[in-house]
């Protein structure tokens, strides 16, 4: 392993019980695709172009055939929890849910505690978030994995980033499914919305009590002061914010968008709306926006057609990770404190599901100063009064990052994809010497 650069300043100590850990998801690491039934994002990379290295996720970290050597870097790393995701085509096909028994008897063997996510995108290949029938087959879903794992997982994350799923997959088409539906595409926000609290329902019936959602967030920032400008960007902190959390935490959608939904949106509301026990945030970056310019754009290898009513730009003077996105460590503190703010009591304790960097190499400096820095951000939002109960690096294992393939990096391990061999990273050493030292 290569050593983690001694760090001078010592990072504050988090409160006692703090949850430290990483993340991953299913179909960025699993592999074994035959396996499992089909999931829309395998329809999808099987299409050309797509994926901008022409990779698929057929054998990723290969994970399932090699997951008792995942576990022993996660109980070196030393953290207290790994959160995962479980495949949803995994779990309808003959004994898939066999080999998450597995992994989480050896989770538990090994001190960490399982933390799954019950989606994060891999669809069922014939199932569609456009049909509101999707939410209920999800809640049978999320019956299934409880009556199964619920006598040793105590701590569960229904949806990951619905927000990406809807923006990415259903309006701009750079994921999975690949639709180009735009504000068409909203009904897909609204039927995850409602699996969400329907899966709060099914795990609440299996008796959970310690339930999130893991909604992916970040600051917006106009791009000037002008009135044209903090219009668009109060609008994309809509579209990105508010439209995720406020349903989730005050049971309505922001002004102008619940009628934009489908159904009888009010009771689906009363559903949405049922009491989590902690709120996950994945912060990645802020966003610099600015009105609309009448104008195509490419922005983080996303194409952005003419007709949205915001243009993203750049931020400016800050370091750019490889793929792009500005490091802004205080837009952390910035985004929870503002969260804090607008939400108030209505905001349950909060864990940092994601956050993370993509960076080439071993001996990953880089990446040991954004999280250095994050942790930071972090520690300066709990002083000032947020509730911040854990927090999840993004991610254990370099992966199959969606539509970019193999080639952006985000994990602590570095993996050879023609060997499988791993090799812990500087940060592997920065990460875990950090989680000795809150501790200690
Ligand atoms: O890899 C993704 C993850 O699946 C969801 N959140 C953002 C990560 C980095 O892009």
């Amino acid at each position: 392993m290569i050593r983690a650069m001694a760090t001078t300043n010592p990072i504050p100590r988090f409160p006692v019980g703090f949850l430290w850990g990483v993340s991953t998801s299913a179909h960025q690491i699993e592999g074994a695709v035959d396996a499992r039934e089909p999931s829309v994002w395998d329809v999808f990379t099987a299409e050309p172009g797509r994926v901008r290295d022409g990779s698929t996720a057929a054998v990723a970290c290969d994970h399932v055939h090699r997951h008792r050597e995942d576990v022993a870097l996660l109980a070196d790393l030393g953290v207290d929890a790994y959160r995962f995701s479980v495949s949803w085509p995994r779990v309808r096909a003959e004994g898939g849910l066999d080999f998450y028994d597995r992994l989480v008897d050896d989770l538990l063997a090994a001190g960490v505690r399982p933390v799954p996510t019950l989606f994060h995108w891999d669809l069922p290949a014939d199932l569609d978030w456009l049909e509101r029938d999707t939410a209920e087959r999800f809640a049978e879903h999320v019956t299934r994995v409880a009556a199964r794992l619920g006598d040793r997982v105590t701590k569960w994350i229904t949806l990951n980033e619905p927000a990406e799923h809807t923006l990415l997959g259903h309006a701009l088409g750079v994921h999975a499914p690949g639709r180009t539906l735009l504000f068409d595409a909203l009904p897909v926000a609204h039927h995850q919305l409602l699996a969400h609290g329907l899966a709060v329902r099914a795990l609440r019936a299996a008796g959970a009590s310690d339930i999130g959602i893991a909604n992916s967030h970040g600051p917006t920032w106009p791009a000037s002061d002008d009135a044209a400008d903090v219009a668009a960007a109060d609008f994309y902190d809509t579209l990105l914010n508010r439209l995720f959390a406020d349903p989730v935490l005050l049971g309505r959608y922001p002004e102008g968008i619940g009628e934009l939904m489908p159904g009888d949106v009010e009771a689906d509301l009363k559903t949405i709306a049922e009491p989590v026990d902690w709120y996950g945030i994945n912060y990645y970056a802020p966003t610099r926006v600015g009105a609309p310019q009448g104008a195509e754009i490419e922005f983080g290898g996303v194409r952005m057609p003419a007709e949205l009513p915001f243009f993203v730009r750049d931020v400016e003077g800050y370091p750019v990770t490889d793929f792009g996105w500005p490091v802004v460590p205080e837009a952390l503190t910035e985004l929870l404190t503002a969260f804090r703010g607008r939400y108030g009591d209505r905001l349950p304790p909060v864990v940092i599901t994601e956050n993370g960097c993509a960076y080439e190499g071993l001996n990953d400096t880089d990446r040991i100063t954004y999280l250095d820095g994050h942790v930071r951000a972090l520690h300066r939002a709990v002083e000032a009064g947020v509730d911040v109960r854990g927090y999840f690096v993004w991610s254990l294992l370099d992966n199959f990052e969606w539509a970019e393939g193999y080639g952006r990096r985000f994990g602590l391990v570095h993996v050879d994809f023609d060997t499988q061999r791993r090799t812990p990273k500087a940060s592997y050493g920065w990460y875990r010497a950090l989680l000795r030292e809150q501790r200690d």
